[in-house]
């Protein structure tokens, strides 16, 4: 089973993709997810001009192998891009591997832990009624843990908020919150942490009021805090028992986790932006944290979040995997055979793509009543339909930025 053709294929549908097509000497083929959002074509490229002459010839069964030589052999480690184009070889490579024997990954994977994967999806608003609105529709769609996020008086933009809600046939009120902008050059956004403090309690406050204490509901930070302001966020959520707050604070200073570990009890999920176990060694050492955030997509693929989760696990934390709209399908699906087989898992991100996405990416995956399914087929199960990605040329697109009142950029 010999690698005799590897093909990069850039497609954008609803918003751009990226995918490593991988077949062999006898026929079999794989996918692995590399859409690294913002950032695609740095992850073409290093796939394209420093894997791909690697990988023709090689044993597509040597898994572990061909992770350990990408990664020591670039000499320069760790970084999204590469990680991102290691991942996509490796779902790849476990794709064809488990079409080779016949099964869904999940059941190379040590076979399900667990009938389904609980999922939650990203309610949002510009007012308290839009977000009751948008919680609502989650819950016809069938949801049952949601994502809230808020407008903040005062701000212009904010993250998390959808652009628009569009109603599809077999999906229902679709809120698309692709953050990226297409344009040559990313847009600027406002940003005011004082204001942001003094609302988001509020928002939590009228949530539990419409819709109770039992409905799992989940926010994101997403980086913009100091360590205190973190801090003073998690305590002031604590009367509204969130599933989890994400990405308090910049988690590259993992000590800063210390601190606001000792001033508030909400649970805490990072690591959407990290890309190896090296991001994580203190803050799960330390357990600073109790859902880590990696999607396979961006963290060496299947092989290297095992890993990762299985350190994890032995700090009772769970998994929580990043899964907006950029994981494409093929991410996502990969993502679902290792939550199905690990025994950590906690919840799985899931934005529903959008009807074009869906007609490049057959997929055998499924959904239902809040929860999501593999599925059986042989491998991960989704098949991409090269004609019908060719019909969608990348198109440029970047995440927006922030600045503060005084003009000094911010993370967004
Ligand atoms: C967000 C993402 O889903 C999330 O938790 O943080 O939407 C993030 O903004 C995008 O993936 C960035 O590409
Ligand atoms: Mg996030």
């Amino acid at each position: 089973m010999i690698i005799d053709k590897a093909e990069v294929i850039v497609t954008s549908p609803d918003r751009n993709f990226v995918t490593l097509k991988l077949t062999t000497d006898d026929g079999l083929s794989g996918l692995g997810d590399a859409t690294l959002n913002g950032r695609e074509l740095a992850v073409v490229a290093y796939l394209r001009e420093h894997v791909v002459p690697l990988l023709i010839g090689r044993d597509a069964s040597s898994i572990e192998d061909t992770w350990q030589f990408l990664y020591r052999s670039a000499y320069w480690r760790r970084g999204p891009v590469t990680m991102a184009a290691i991942a996509a070889v490796d779902v790849a490579l476990w794709d064809i591997k488990a079409k080779a024997a016949g099964m869904p990954l999940y059941q190379l994977l040590g076979g399900a832990s667990r009938t389904g994967l609980l999922a939650y999806g990203h309610a949002s608003g510009k007012t308290n009624d839009e977000i009751f609105d948008s919680i609502r529709s989650h819950q016809e769609q069938g949801y049952k843990a949601i994502r809230v996020q808020s407008a903040v008086p005062g701000l212009n933009s904010i993250y998390g908020i959808a652009s628009n809600a569009t109603f599809e046939a077999n999906k229902g009120v679709r809120y698309d919150h692709e953050p990226a902008q297409r344009g040559a050059l990313p847009n600027e956004e406002d940003w005011d942490t004082r204001a942001y403090l003094r609302h988001i309690p509020t928002v939590f406050e009228a949530v539990r009021i419409e819709f109770g204490a039992e409905l799992p509901l989940l926010h994101d930070a997403h980086h913009r805090l100091t360590p205190i302001q973190a801090a003073r966020l998690g305590k002031s959520l604590e009367p509204y028992d969130l599933f989890w707050i994400e990405d308090l604070t910049p988690a590259e200073n993992q000590e800063a986790l210390r601190l606001v570990r000792q001033h508030t009890t909400s649970p805490l999920a990072i690591g959407e932006i990290f890309n190896t176990v090296w991001d994580y060694q203190l803050i799960i050492r330390e357990q600073l944290i109790d859902y880590e955030r990696s999607a396979v997509t961006h963290t060496g693929g299947i092989t290297h979040l095992k890993k990762v989760l299985e350190f994890a696990a032995q700090y009772q934390i769970k998994s929580g995997m990043h899964g907006p709209t950029d994981i494409s399908p093929v991410g996502m699906a990969a993502a679902m055979h290792l939550g199905l087989a690990i025994h950590n898992f906690g919840i799985q991100e899931y934005m529903m793509h959008g009807a074009k996405t869906d007609s490049v990416f057959e997929q055998s995956f499924t959904w239902n009543d809040g929860m999501l399914y593999a599925g059986d087929k042989p491998g991960i199960g989704v098949e991409l339909d090269l004609d019908e990605a060719g019909r969608y040329p990348y198109v440029q697109a970047y995440l927006p930025y922030n600045r503060l009142a005084d003009g000094t950029v911010h993370d967004w």
